[in-house]
């Protein structure tokens, strides 16, 4: 005989129940905090706004704070130390200028930290685009675009889909929904 074929290999049905049974042991979305976002000064808050509509759009809770990296740096520090053992999973931090707070941040925790270079009024953000994204080599901090607030949210929620699946169907529908509007936009 050319091909083995096995003697129990696995229905459509046995797939969906395996799918099934996989889905009923997924780690649900729980309702604490799992992101921080954080941004250096009061004056970066309207920036980091689409940063909290975004999760709260997945359904994702968050907390919302200033903290600098220059003006409170010991609160900082600590925000970091402590965020995992609170529960938070990943930081998102915006900072305008000389744009420490990321770093400071990502090299006080093992959580990921999603760097937002907000846009300054003396050099249009790019002195906190380069501050960020050129961590030196062993403390990453994943940099989004000049003021991309909402794109970090959505790495942010990425990166938690990875362990509640509930994100992931989230995010296909985002995705599908985004094509749709695209199709249909009329020029
Ligand atoms: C940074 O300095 C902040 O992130 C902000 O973008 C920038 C300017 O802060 P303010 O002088 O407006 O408080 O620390």
């Amino acid at each position: 005989m050319l091909f083995h074929i096995p003697r129990s290999h696995p229905t459509i049905s046995h797939i969906q129940m395996k799918a099934r049974s996989t889905t009923s042991r997924a780690t649900p979305l729980p309702s604490r905090s799992l992101v921080g976002i954080l941004m250096g000064s009061t004056s970066d808050a309207e920036v980091m706004h689409p940063a909290r509509t975004t999760l709260k759009e997945f359904g994702v809770e968050c907390e919302f704070k200033v903290l600098s990296a220059h003006r409170t740096p010991d609160h900082a520090l600590r925000y970091a130390e402590e965020a995992d053992g609170r529960g938070i999973e990943v930081i998102i931090a915006g900072a305008g200028g000389a744009a420490h707070l990321p770093g400071i941040l990502a090299a006080k925790t093992i959580l990921p930290v999603i760097g937002v270079p907000i846009k300054s009024r003396s050099l249009a953000g790019l002195d906190s685009l380069l501050s960020m994204v050129q961590m030196p080599s062993g403390i990453p901090v994943a940099t989004v675009a000049i003021n991309g607030a909402a794109n970090a949210a959505l790495l942010a929620v990425e990166i938690l889909a990875l362990k509640y699946p509930e994100l992931r169907h989230k995010l296909s529908r985002y995705r599908n929904d985004m094509e749709t509007k695209v199709l249909k936009a009329k020029v």
